[in-house]
């Protein structure tokens, strides 16, 4: 039975582990960033999805503990990445829910998480839902802009699936928006999910940020996104989310996936 003694329990036993994701940029074909994903290894369950324990997480305040756990394991992870060629190593991209926003030590944490694990800063960025759009503007701003003072970078993830605002983004200083993988579904269904998304790049790119296109799990549907100009893509047509362990190799071999 998963309830909020059995979460809490996992989080100090240290059952959670992360799989990782490649984000590809869509120009180039470059694995250009990784994005950690928790998986909880419950004893009697198995591997659990984030859907099947973050909704509780975040009901009970333990994503609070748990985000930076995560993020923390994380960064341990993507300091190992190796150089290819003359690039950097890919960008880490994390989840932190928007509940941390209200807690004042929150830029302290993640800035002693940097020096703990000598990740530089520019090598971080969050992802954050979009219901940090509807969180007291005020609060929130103190504290992306002391994140972003850091060197970490933005981003807003299932970007349109819910309360958006673009001027809040502006306000924000997001530098990158995650396009729900609902609209890129969508795309190979009718012609209006790709005007959405061709409308979102617009916006985004007027805006100055990055797009990531959500769920690629065809080769149309990439055609579609890169015809709409979004610039990254991300979903089980490019890779699955892997273990930690395979992912050096991956970036190793090269990040074509042709
Ligand atoms: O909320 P967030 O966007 O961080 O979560 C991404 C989730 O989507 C992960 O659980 C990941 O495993 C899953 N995912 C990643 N790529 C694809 C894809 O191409 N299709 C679908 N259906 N899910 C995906
Ligand atoms: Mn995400």
């Amino acid at each position: 039975m998963v309830n909020e003694s059995a979460l809490r329990r996992s989080i100090e036993r240290n059952e959670f582990i992360l799989h990782y994701q490649p984000i590809i940029d869509l120009s180039t074909g470059a694995i250009v960033a990784v994005e950690a994903l928790a998986r909880w290894q419950h004893p009697d369950l198995g591997l659990l999805a984030p859907y099947e324990f973050i909704p509780l997480a975040e009901q009970t305040g333990l994503i609070l503990l748990l985000d930076l756990v995560l993020i923390e394991q994380a960064c341990q992870v993507a300091t190992t990445w190796p150089h290819v060629g003359g690039a950097p190593p890919p960008t880490l991209s994390a989840n932190l829910s928007p509940q941390h926003l209200r807690q004042r030590d929150l830029v302290e944490r993640i800035e002693a998480i940097l020096q703990r694990t000598r990740l530089s800063p520019a090598r971080l960025q969050l992802e954050l839902t979009e219901s940090a759009m509807i969180l007291d503007a005020s609060e929130a701003q103190i504290a992306l802009r002391g994140l972003k003072a850091l060197g970490v970078r933005i981003a807003i993830d299932d970007f349109g699936a819910g309360y958006s605002s673009f001027a809040r983004l502006h306000d924000f200083e997001v530098d990158t928006l995650k396009i729900d993988q609902s609209f890129i579904n969508r795309i190979s269904v009718s012609d209006e999910g790709w005007k959405i998304v061709q409308a979102i790049v617009s916006l985004a790119h007027a805006l100055g940020m990055t797009t990531i296109a959500e769920g690629i799990e065809t080769a149309e549907q990439l055609k579609q996104v890169g015809s709409a100009g979004c610039d990254l893509g991300q979903g089980y047509y490019f890779y699955y989310p892997m273990p930690e362990d395979e992912l050096p190799a991956l970036l190793r071999a090269g990040s074509r996936r042709d």
